[in-house]
């Protein structure tokens, strides 16, 4: 539910709602060997990707997931979903949020709201705990390469909240969904600075969290 800026007008939640539930994922068409020739220096193909996206994966195992997202104690109004689905060499990751917290600049030593660190953390446990200081049972980033902050595979773009709203499509190569299924997304109240080591400055407080489940 998104109760529309304060004294403003009400946004069309039911008209967000319904197309949300209807867009569907807007699988890719990867042109067979478009980015061989870039994959090949950038040492992507390692991975699999991109040249060879798709070769050889049983489509027949590609699988969805799900995140519902529910504001906790800092941010009782945030609402949302996350989507995942396998596609060639990758997965596809849609996300729709309404109810985050108005814009704040950094002010007085003190960090920004928004826009909002955004990650897979390891653990499926959205237990509220401290309302100070909420959500740390779903544990630190999701990470499970040991890469340095900023490439965890759980690293995902900031959320940027349009009066609220907030939505994002991308498309990661760093995992299948089969590997995801159980742990957790969350959203934070401060933008990532994606260096600080492992993740001090990924966004301190937890403002939602949501488990991802598998889609049948
Ligand atoms: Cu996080």
């Amino acid at each position: 539910m998104w109760n529309g800026p304060a004294g403003g007008t009400t946004a069309p939640t039911g008209y967000m709602r319904k197309s949300f539930n209807k867009i569907p994922f807007s699988l890719i068409k990867w042109p067979k060997g478009i980015y061989s020739e870039g994959a090949k220096t950038m040492g992507c193909q390692e991975r699999g990707f991109p040249a060879a996206a798709g070769d050889g994966e049983d489509y027949r195992e590609h699988q969805e997931a799900e995140a519902v997202l529910i504001g906790g104690p800092l941010a009782p109004r945030i609402n949302g979903m996350v989507r995942f689905k396998d596609v060639p060499g990758g997965v596809e990751v849609f996300v729709h949020v309404e109810g985050l917290p108005p814009y704040q600049p950094a002010r007085e030593g003190r960090p920004p709201v928004g826009p909002h660190g955004f990650h897979i953390h390891e653990k499926g446990d959205c237990t509220v705990g401290d309302p100070a200081n909420p959500f740390t049972a779903a544990g630190p980033h999701w990470n499970p390469d040991h890469q340095p902050h900023g490439n965890h595979a759980g690293d995902f773009p900031v959320l940027f909240s349009n009066c609220g709203l907030a939505t994002m499509t991308f498309f990661t190569n760093r995992f299948k969904v089969a590997e995801i299924v159980g742990r957790s997304v969350i959203i934070h109240e401060n933008p990532d600075d994606y260096r600080t080591q492992p993740n001090g400055a990924a966004g301190r407080r937890r403002l939602a969290c949501g488990v991802i489940k598998r889609k049948e």
